[in-house]
């Protein structure tokens, strides 16, 4: 009898271990009006900032969602569909210069990436009469802006997303357009004195530096990379690209790099060619490391949402991760480097679908969403992410 209890046991135990949460989220703070990015400052203060699309920066101090925003621009942009306050980037120096960067549509509908500065009297409200433009470039419509900007940790450049702005996608291809790019600039030089609306210096390895080309490109033939990232270990950037009728490309740019890669749209979605006008079916297509098919019958694929590797604390089992997920479906997934190329796993649904907008990290490197109204804290395993049961595909 005594034996039996002991069998038993074990297998309860075993069936509440079969089916692990390796993946979860804890509720930060709510009260956010489309919120589309979450970040923080590298200022030591741990608040988490959350760019609202209406123009709105919000501080999350301590777990409380400050009412009076950091930042107000809502009179200056043109916001809804896919325009508005897109992107926050604060500078790698911010403790010592309060410099904060947006990327915004403005009244005529065009990207601007502006710099302000951190008030003097109250750390939890920025300088709304400090704006300095660092760049501009004009948007045919109102879609595929892109919109996302940060600093990579290994180069204190600021790069910036661009989508084909919904025009000509062609423009992803032309090396002298800015849309459908990630650009690299340095904001600490100014190399357009006599141009009040270009303040920023360029990278002198930039790849068309010295060549036909703006010498703001970094990688080329992106439709709408609406969230990247950098690894804030390596500095290895990771780009999620909207697709169109296809696949959702999830895009990769080590840091090792000397820029230039051309991951292929619009003569190429995924690995599929396009017959596209002007396209040549056998030229440059830098393959995702993660496509999600919207052929898929089981899934909903339809606007990947870039997503970050894990380098926080709290979840030693996410170690390494690249974790990402597609806006429509709301299935969550993991990739790294494996024997032959990345290996991906669908990590299944976290909060359902039409939900995550974008993510972002703390100041420890632990990962955020953002989605509907509210902040989620993505919550991991102790250990190895596979000790059970998973969807491996
Ligand atoms: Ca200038
Ligand atoms: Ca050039
Ligand atoms: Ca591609």
């Amino acid at each position: 009898m005594k034996n039996l209890f002991v069998l038993l046991s074990i297998i309860l135990c075993s069936q509440v271990i079969a089916q692990p949460a390796f993946l979860g989220t804890e509720d930060v703070a709510g009260g956010f009006s489309s919120p589309v990015s979450v970040t923080h400052a590298p200022d030591g203060t741990d608040r988490l900032f959350v760019t609202q699309q209406g123009g709105q920066i919000k501080v999350i101090d301590g777990g409380i969602h400050l009412p009076t925003p950091f930042l107000d621009i809502s009179g200056i942009i043109t916001s809804g569909g896919e325009q508005g306050l897109l992107g926050l980037a604060f500078h790698p120096q911010y403790a010592s210069n309060g410099f904060l960067y947006v990327n915004y549509t403005d009244l005529n509908g065009d990207t601007v990436v502006a710099r302000y500065s951190v008030s003097a009297a109250d750390a939890n409200i920025a300088d709304d009469q400090s704006a300095l433009t660092i760049l501009t470039f004009d948007q045919p419509f109102g879609a595929h802006n892109g919109g996302d900007i940060h600093f990579g940790p290994h180069d204190g450049l600021l790069y910036i997303s661009s989508g084909d702005g919904s025009g000509d996608p062609m423009a992803s291809q032309d090396p002298d357009s800015l849309l459908g790019k990630i650009l690299r600039i340095d904001v600490d030089g100014d190399d357009f004195p006599s141009d009040p609306l270009k303040n920023h210096a360029i990278p002198p390895d930039n790849p068309y530096v010295g060549i036909s080309g703006a010498d703001e490109v970094w990688v080329s033939g992106l439709r709408n990379p609406w969230r990247f990232s950098h690894d804030r270990l390596t500095g290895d950037l990771f780009i999620g690209d909207v697709g169109e009728d296809s696949w959702e490309e999830f895009n990769y740019v080590p840091a090792t790099s000397d820029g230039g890669e051309n991951f292929g749209w619009p003569c190429f979605e995924g690995a599929d060619a396009s017959g596209a006008g002007g396209c040549d079916v056998n030229g440059p297509n830098e393959l995702p490391i993660a496509a999600l098919a919207h052929s898929d019958p089981e899934s909903n694929y339809c606007s990947a949402i870039g997503g970050y590797r894990y380098r926080g604390q709290d979840y030693p089992g996410l170690a390494g991760w690249y974790i990402f997920t597609d806006w429509c479906d709301g299935d969550y997934f993991v990739a790294r480097p494996g024997v032959n190329g990345w290996e991906v796993h669908n990590m299944g649904t976290l909060i359902g679908g039409f939900a995550v907008t974008g993510m972002g990290e703390d100041e420890a490197g632990e990962l955020y969403a953002v989605a509907w109204s509210g902040v989620l804290k993505i919550t991991g395993p102790g250990d190895n992410i596979f000790t059970g049961d998973f969807d491996n595909n």
